[in-house]
């Protein structure tokens, strides 16, 4: 006798398909409609990130807009209270997103729905970085994005017939991503605990290439971006959705400015719009005044950058020697001149870092008044190139403490205890209320002073034993 998965592999392979059958022709011809559960699993940091209000996990929203015109979806977010339920028996496949600070939490639920014999499926930034890992806890991986193999991946779920690894030969365009779908994620009950801020994507990639980015090893050097009207036709849907104008958006890309002419075009569009947004960017473009001044008409409240260091021998080793030191308070300068504030992002730990490198961050940041600093440990994370140059050095192979907060690795000019001591210290003093005023006087009420005070709660409670 044929098993199910048996007849439903004979009927898809009929002779008379030339041509690949699409997932919408195949389940219309099954007659299936199968359910999926997509999980974003929490992780066990008590870092801000992961606690109080969140952003709408943009990549599993993605996955659930493609599955959800032939499966039954179910999204839940653990981040924001969710549960995974323990009896699985309402669904045939358990699909999981992980990047390495959540991939222990991924690999539970992956184990127990294997073990209820579900289709389990991991994909995001960890399990495409080890797949030879994560595939000992689920049935298939999926390799960077889901687009290019979406169709395979949904043809092999109706027909039962999984592989071990989904992956493309090649990155596709942006063409082909459709407008993510939120209803997946606002339909939870805990919805309320998402950020207001719209999640959005323009571009994906980056060229910078620093060693410890996972961005250039899974995408190399490429830079795409998605068609204009695309992008501000979503930002208008949006607009009519939540019924005003001055909706915010928040740019999940890599990094937006990389195409000049793009990049100023999709500036002057949304000033016409009359939303607000914030993006990560790379300073090379900030340092002329001009660009900071379309980009503060534009509605940009906030620039996510990441300076990292004040030592150019440190930025030259991770690679990112385009970050020049001498052009820092420039565009600092800049962006504060047409009212925009800065997420200025600092890591510490390089071989080169001593004492001294956290008086002068503190100096640079209390000097510069910038707004919304976000301090980590140097992380080498699995699959890019300092992960394996530190491989040697590393403390821990477990992955929840890869949340850039514990040190992985003692640098050669300070004791690791010394590195996280100075480390919270540095954090604690930035968020002290008299830094606080110092750094935000004048500036207007938004977000960004709820931000430093949510800092301030959570510096506050920071312990250097829990890091070591
Ligand atoms: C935007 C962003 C953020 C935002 C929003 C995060 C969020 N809630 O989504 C903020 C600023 C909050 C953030 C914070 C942090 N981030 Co971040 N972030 C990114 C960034 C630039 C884009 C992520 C994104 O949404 N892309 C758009 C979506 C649509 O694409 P995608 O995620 O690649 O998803 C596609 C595929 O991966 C695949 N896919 C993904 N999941 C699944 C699941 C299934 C089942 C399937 C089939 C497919 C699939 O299909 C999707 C659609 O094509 C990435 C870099 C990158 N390119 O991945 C870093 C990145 C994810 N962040 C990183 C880090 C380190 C952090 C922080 C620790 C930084 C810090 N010190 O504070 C925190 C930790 C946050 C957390 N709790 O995880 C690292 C993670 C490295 C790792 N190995 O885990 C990355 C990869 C950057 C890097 N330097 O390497 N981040
Ligand atoms: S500039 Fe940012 S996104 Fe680009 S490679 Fe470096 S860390 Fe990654």
């Amino acid at each position: 006798m044929l098993t199910e998965a048996q007849t439903l592999t004979d009927i898809a392979r009929h002779p008379d398909d030339v041509v690949p059958e699409s997932p919408a022709r195949l389940a219309a011809r099954l007659k299936t409609r199968k359910r999926w559960l997509l999980v974003q699993p929490k992780s066990v940091t008590t870092m801000t990130v992961d606690s109080g209000r969140v952003s709408m996990p943009l990549n599993l929203v993605m996955v659930a807009t493609l599955a959800g015109s032939i499966f039954d979806i179910t999204l839940i977010d653990e981040r924001i209270g969710d549960q995974v339920p323990e009896d699985l028996s309402g669904f045939d496949v358990v699909a999981i997103t992980s990047r390495t600070l959540n991939a222990t939490r991924a690999y539970s639920i992956g184990d127990k729905a294997l073990a209820q014999k579900k289709i389990v499926v991991l994909g995001g930034v960890h399990p495409t970085m080890l797949h030879d890992e994560a595939e000992q806890h689920c049935t298939s991986v999926v390799y960077g994005e889901v687009e290019p193999i979406w169709d395979e991946l949904a043809c092999d779920v109706l027909r039962g017939t999984m592989k071990k690894i989904y992956r493309s030969k090649e990155l596709i365009s942006m063409a082909s991503m459709q407008r993510p779908d939120f209803r997946y994620a606002l339909q939870s009950k805990n919805a309320k605990r998402y950020a207001a801020r719209v999640p959005i994507l323009a571009t994906k990639g980056c060229p910078v290439g620093c060693s410890f980015c996972t961005t250039p090893v899974i995408y190399g050097k490429s830079y795409r971006h998605r068609e204009l009207d695309l992008v501000l036709d979503e930002m208008r849907y949006h607009q009519e959705r939540l019924g005003k104008k001055n909706v915010t958006f928040s740019f999940m890309d890599d990094n937006i400015s990389f195409r000049p002419q793009y990049f100023t075009e999709l500036l002057d569009e949304m000033g016409r719009l009359g939303v607000r947004w914030n993006a990560n960017i790379s300073m090379n473009f900030l340092h002329k005044p001009e660009v900071a001044e379309i980009a503060g008409r534009s509605g940009c409240d906030l620039m996510s950058i990441g300076f990292e260091s004040l030592n150019p021998d440190i930025l030259k080793s991770m690679n990112k020697g385009a970050n020049r030191i001498q052009n820092y308070s420039t565009v600092v300068g800049n962006l504060h001149r047409n009212g925009i504030a800065i997420q200025a992002y600092f890591m510490f730990g390089f071989d080169d870092d001593t004492e001294k490198s956290f008086q002068a961050a503190y100096d640079f940041i209390m000097e510069n008044r910038i707004e919304f600093p976000v301090f980590s440990l140097v992380t080498p994370f699995p699959g890019t190139p300092f992960f394996e140059e530190m491989k040697p050095r590393i403390r821990h192979f477990d992955w929840d403490k890869y949340d850039t907060f514990h040190f992985m690795y003692e640098p050669k000019k300070l004791s690791g205890e010394k590195l996280v001591e100075n480390f919270i210290k540095l954090q604690k003093e930035i968020y002290k209320g008299g830094a606080i005023m110092h750094r935000m006087r004048g500036k207007p009420l938004n977000w960004v002073w709820l931000a430093n005070f949510m800092m301030h709660r959570f510096t506050s409670k920071l312990r250097s034993e829990s890091f070591l």
